[in-house]
């Protein structure tokens, strides 16, 4: 999976660099490139903003450096994608889908956005990854990363991705790990016993009962497996 990230601000990906996603790109499971919009600016003081139009706070980044940083990536079978607080939201089932997608173009708006011609003209889906605002896309893009390497063949074990919150519906169960006894609390009993079509049956039921108490709007979900 390729992501081509458009952004102001190419130094705010450091965090993608450390862990899973960061030894995925090691051994080339992904590949992530990070393009600055500014190097696009044709003016002499490398502006990529200007006033809006009718008025109003801020400055909106310019169509046209916006338009030529896309096309020094685009090609026929990248998806552009702009993330925004007016996008669709992002949730599992299209991290899902968009991990199908062989290269994806990553545009991070900042200040107000961008000039809405050239999300018109080359934009094929907006995202948001939730009802809040942000002072621009790149935490977003970081998010859209992070989820859709996860189902890239070989970043995790196929697995964590079948056990885990969500894939099925239904939150995750209760993780227990060495002491047996903290704080005098001791581990389920029957996670020690070895018995491992009874603890799949006890991890099941904390599932539904976790969902049920704390996120009941999951059941009603229709797009679910459970
Ligand atoms: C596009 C338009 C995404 C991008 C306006 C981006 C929240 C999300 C931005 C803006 C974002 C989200 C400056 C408001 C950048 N905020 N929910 N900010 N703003 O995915």
């Amino acid at each position: 999976m390729k992501f081509d990230v458009l952004t102001l601000f190419p130094e705010m990906f450091e965090p993608l660099k450390q862990s899973i996603i960061g030894r995925a790109e090691e051994k080339d499971l992904i590949d992530i490139n990070l393009i600055n919009i500014r190097d696009f600016s044709k003016d002499k003081h490398k502006k990529v903003d200007d006033t809006p139009y009718g008025g109003g706070a801020g400055m909106v980044m310019r169509p046209d450096v916006v338009y030529d940083a896309i096309q020094s990536v685009n090609e026929p079978n990248a998806k552009v994608i702009y993330l925004s607080p007016q996008g669709k939201t992002l949730t599992q089932k299209k991290v899902e889908v968009l991990s199908q997608e062989k290269h994806l173009i990553l545009l991070c708006g900042h200040y107000e956005g961008i000039d809405q011609r050239v999300i018109d003209e080359s934009v094929d889906e907006e995202i948001s990854i939730g009802d809040y605002v942000l002072t621009g896309g790149e935490i977003p893009a970081m998010v859209l990363i992070d989820t859709v390497s996860r189902y890239v063949d070989g970043v995790l074990s196929k697995e964590s991705i079948k056990e885990e919150s969500f894939a099925s519906g239904l939150l995750e169960y209760p993780q227990y790990t060495r002491p047996e006894v903290f704080r005098g609390i001791k581990v389920p009993e029957v996670l020690l016993s070895g018995h491992h079509e009874n603890i799949d049956k006890w991890r099941k039921e904390q599932s539904k009962n976790l969902t049920l108490k704390k996120r009941p709007d999951l059941l009603k979900k229709k797009d679910k497996s459970n």
